[in-house]
């Protein structure tokens, strides 16, 4: 089998480089090792900025996006007992949007523009420093197949083949800390994000719909889920993210998912060996703390697309030769964006770290310079930055 693209993954950054590529007229076929189902079902991001609601409403995939999503003018910061609202409007004109990552990938599939073989095993990448490169792997039915591209797509994710297949340096930081997540079936008690510093630990009250929350607790590493009941959960919710505090309330609701996420920075560099190029979590992962990593995928693809029609169409690889000094621009912003809010909000056990981080807190709260910054980043820079 030959195409033009192989794309190794069918999370958000392969099926949305695939949907982009057919636009630009260049064809791509795409492995995923699991179902369909499994796919469009992981419980993942929430956050879209500015610039990746406007890139997939221009290619045709806003439609449900503006209809049910939910756009917010801002975030809350709450410290100290007090709660302190950011208008990312005022401040950087930009707005950003609750839609889940779940129905970014519906509406991927339903758009129809990736050929997806999904079920595949032992994806593997060969010939990647040639002009012929290839995939081989077993299909759905463990018969053996083999891919010949013009190019190669890692989007597989930070466990995929496609990493392994490019020698580069990576950098890395590992929190002592993960968030306990949970999904409950409860209206959210708050019309925008509220981020918690508490002495307790970090708390995020998000949510899905107007029916959904989603709610995360600071935790420390290795911590088993089935060691929170729903009950302590929904009372350190209060308490972290101020329950009482002029008036507020949380309302608890049936919990439908818990589950525990550890934390970490990483970044891969450079983001292309040979003709593989690596995309999304692939290529870096940042704590979840700056919504950053779905939004980082979407930019990724925006640039590979480009570069990659460029040079398959039209024989003009100055863009795919640029590629990854263009996206790792954008990933060391967000990078730093994601620990600086990471190291902000979660507490060390370290009373000094405590101090600097009220400290940051209060100037970020008061200061238009340091809330225009937090906005500037949160709210999301223009693609191509
Ligand atoms: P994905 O989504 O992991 O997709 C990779 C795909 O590759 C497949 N795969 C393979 N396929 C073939 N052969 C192999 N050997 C393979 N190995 C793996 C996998 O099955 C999968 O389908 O990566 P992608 O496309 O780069 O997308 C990245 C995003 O999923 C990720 O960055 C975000 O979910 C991160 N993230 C958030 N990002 C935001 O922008 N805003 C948020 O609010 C936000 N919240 C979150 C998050 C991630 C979370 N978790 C669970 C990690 C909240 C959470 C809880
Ligand atoms: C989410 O809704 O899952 C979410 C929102 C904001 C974050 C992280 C996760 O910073």
């Amino acid at each position: 089998m030959r195409t033009q693209v192989a794309i190794i993954g069918a999370g958000p950054a392969g099926l949305l480089l695939s949907h982009l590529l057919t636009r630009g007229g260049v064809d791509s076929v795409v492995l995923e090792t699991r179902s369909q189902e499994y796919v469009a079902s992981r419980i993942r991001a929430g956050i879209l900025e500015q610039s990746s609601v406007d890139l997939l409403t221009e290619v045709g995939l806003g439609d449900r996006l503006r209809a049910e999503g939910d756009e917010h003018r801002g975030i809350y910061l709450n410290f100290a007992g007090e709660r302190h609202h950011l208008d990312f409007v005022d401040l950087t004109g930009r707005t950003v949007w609750v839609y889940g990552q779940t129905e970014v990938q519906k509406d991927l599939v339903a758009a129809g523009t990736a050929d997806v073989r999904y079920e595949v095993t032992e994806v593997a990448l060969h010939d990647v420093e040639s002009d012929k490169p290839y995939v081989t792997y077993l299909d759905a039915d463990g018969v053996a197949q083999r891919l010949d591209a013009g190019a190669i797509a890692g989007c597989d994710g930070s466990f995929g083949p496609s990493r392994q297949a490019v020698p580069s340096e990576h950098f890395e930081r590992v929190y002592p800390y993960s968030w306990l997540g949970i999904l409950a079936d409860v209206g959210p008690s708050t019309d925008e994000l509220i981020y918690a510093w508490h002495p307790n630990g970090f708390a995020l009250h998000s949510m899905r719909s107007p029916t959904v929350s989603r709610l995360y607790l600071q935790v420390p590493n290795g911590t088993d889920p089935a060691s929170w009941s729903d009950e302590r959960i929904w009372e350190e919710l209060a308490v972290r993210l101020g329950h009482g505090q002029d008036g507020w309330k949380l309302t608890p609701g049936p919990i439908t998912d818990k589950s525990v996420l550890p934390m970490r920075s990483y970044v891969q560099t450079p983001m292309r060996h040979g003709r593989v190029f690596l995309a999304g979590d692939a290529a870096h992962i940042v704590p979840p703390t700056g919504a950053k990593g779905l939004n980082l995928a979407i930019a990724d693809v925006t640039l590979l697309s480009k570069a990659l029609v460029d040079w398959l169409r039209a024989g003009d690889s100055t863009a795919a030769d640029a590629y990854s000094d263009d996206a790792l621009r954008r990933v060391w912003r967000c990078t730093h964006f994601s620990w600086w809010m990471t190291t902000m909000l979660h507490t060390s056990g370290d009373p000094f770290d405590a101090q600097l981080q009220l400290s940051q807190l209060r100037w970020v709260t008061s200061s238009n310079a340091g809330a225009t910054g937090l906005a500037e980043n949160y709210a999301g820079l223009p693609i191509g930055f």
